[in-house]
């Protein structure tokens, strides 16, 4: 074997330590910790297998059958197979939905939407950030246009009552018709209530308007059959594959095949989805496909169809759900009053903490969430609340009595950031220090924090073995 050769064929620990102690590092970090990102998950070892795999070396621009480089007869196999085990997971009809499986992940398979469907500089309306829609679905400030979705194309926010929490569909009515978009989108980062597709789709309709829907928060509460699905009123569905789906980090696109509507000489119109939202992936704004994530998000779409699957799904809900009630009884604020999904938002108003300092002290005693906008939050820089999902945990095994466990930790952890901000007043800048140099707060923290680590060692992680 060559020097070069013998290089490329040791293993990571022993060819690159200084890059794979890291890595240790952020396994470990993964283990000791509760991971509440509402988007983020535990993907299975089979996945794994399918990202490490020989699938990554593979140049396939194009298609199936349609490749702009040889060598393609396996790659094309395993594509056809995961567009038809996408398709089956979500019970669709092949005759009236396509699938593109080829998006890198959720932003760049919005953006194919957006460039297949609508002109430059066309219209579109998404749930604005701060009230928990997407950056991808439009999002701009009142001086700058954040998201490439409102610097090419004209965006309008719709919103949440600031009071309920709910969309406001009354209003995304009144302002539709005024503004006349060509693409509703139908999502949300942050929302913990059932989408109204049906109403979506009257509003798209009374404007001539697609109706757009990122599922990807909900994609594996959608194939399990547990909550609303989109489908049946959209024209076009993306998701991420790596929530709660628990695949890979990547993206598909579902289109409408076949008659969109009648017109008034009783001519049938038909959908032309496919080959735009194709085009617009391939060659339009991407290179050649991520073959190890197809094969991937192949091998995740058949676990989608699996009794255990469903049975999963059904406890992320049940956990979200038992999360909210654990809060709500010790006297914290939650928008909307509940869930139906897999997240909770946290409004921290009343307790008087922001969500930076609930993130920061959670972080320090190994919990991960994130600091998020609550309705009727005037500044999306300096967020009043927290997203918290059970996903992950969900993974791990957690039950309803393990949240319980969950809701303690949180708990103690918020109190203990109102007492360090008593001493640290309001500046973020002087609680962070006060955390780590206080010795009596950091002690306190730092025995929470054994707490929270010696629980979650209890719970198994899958995924590739331990190193
Ligand atoms: N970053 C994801 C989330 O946390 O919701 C969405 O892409």
């Amino acid at each position: 074997m060559s020097g070069d050769m013998k290089l490329l064929s040791k293993n990571l620990w022993d060819s690159d330590p200084e890059l794979f102690d890291i890595i240790v590092k952020e396994k470990r970090r993964q283990q000791s910790g509760l991971e509440m990102i509402a988007s983020e998950n535990f993907t299975s070892l089979p996945v794994l297998q399918c990202l490490s795999s020989c699938l990554h070396n593979k140049y396939s621009e194009g298609l199936p059958g349609q490749r702009y480089y040889g060598g393609n007869e396996f790659i094309d196999e395993i594509e056809v197979l995961c567009q038809k085990r996408s398709l089956q997971a979500f019970n669709l009809n092949p005759e009236e939905w396509g699938v593109n499986v080829q998006p890198y992940s959720g932003s760049p398979a919005n953006l194919a939407v957006y460039t297949a469907i609508v002109e430059p500089h066309g219209r579109i309306m998404g749930l604005d950030l701060p009230d928990g829609g997407h950056l991808t679905h439009g999002f701009m400030t009142a001086t700058k246009k954040i998201s490439a979705t409102s610097i090419f194309f004209e965006s309008m926010p719709y919103k949440v009552n600031p009071q309920t929490g709910l969309i406001d569909y009354e209003k995304l009515s009144e302002t539709a018709k005024l503004f006349k978009p060509r693409v509703i989108v139908a999502g949300m980062s942050c929302y913990s209530r059932a989408l109204d597709y049906k109403k979506f789709r009257e509003i798209a309709d009374q404007n001539g308007a697609y109706l757009f829907s990122d599922m990807a928060h909900v994609s594996g509460l959608v194939a399990a059959g547990i909550i609303p699905s989109p489908f049946e009123y959209s024209d076009v569905v993306s998701t991420t594959t790596h929530k709660t789906l628990r695949g890979p980090r990547a993206g598909i696109i579902f289109y409408r095949k076949g008659v969109r509507s009648v017109d008034k000489n009783g001519v049938k119109v038909m959908y032309d989805l496919e080959s735009k939202i194709n085009q617009a992936v391939f060659p339009g704004l991407q290179g050649g496909p991520h073959n190890h994530a197809i094969a991937a998000i192949a091998t995740a779409m058949k676990q989608a169809t699996t009794p255990e699957f469903k049975e999963y799904q059904l406890q992320v809900v049940r956990n979200a759900k038992r999360l909210c009630e654990g809060l709500l009884k010790l006297g914290y604020e939650v928008a909307t009053g509940g869930t139906d999904v897999h997240l909770i938002l946290v409004d921290l108003r009343s307790v008087g903490l922001t969500g930076a300092r609930a993130e920061r002290i959670l972080e320090e005693i190994s919990i991960a969430c994130n600091k998020n906008t609550v309705p009727g939050d005037k500044s999306a820089l300096n967020p009043s609340g927290i997203r918290l999902g059970t996903p992950a945990l969900t993974t791990r095994g957690f039950e309803e009595k393990d949240i319980d466990r969950v809701v303690d930790f949180i708990h103690k952890g918020l109190l203990l950031a109102k007492e360090i901000q008593k001493v640290s007043g309001p500046k973020l800048v002087d609680f962070k220090k006060v955390l780590t140099e206080d010795p009596i707060f950091h002690a306190k923290a730092n025995e929470l924090k054994s707490e929270v680590e010696k629980f979650s060692a209890s719970f198994p992680i899958p995924g590739l073995p331990d190193y």
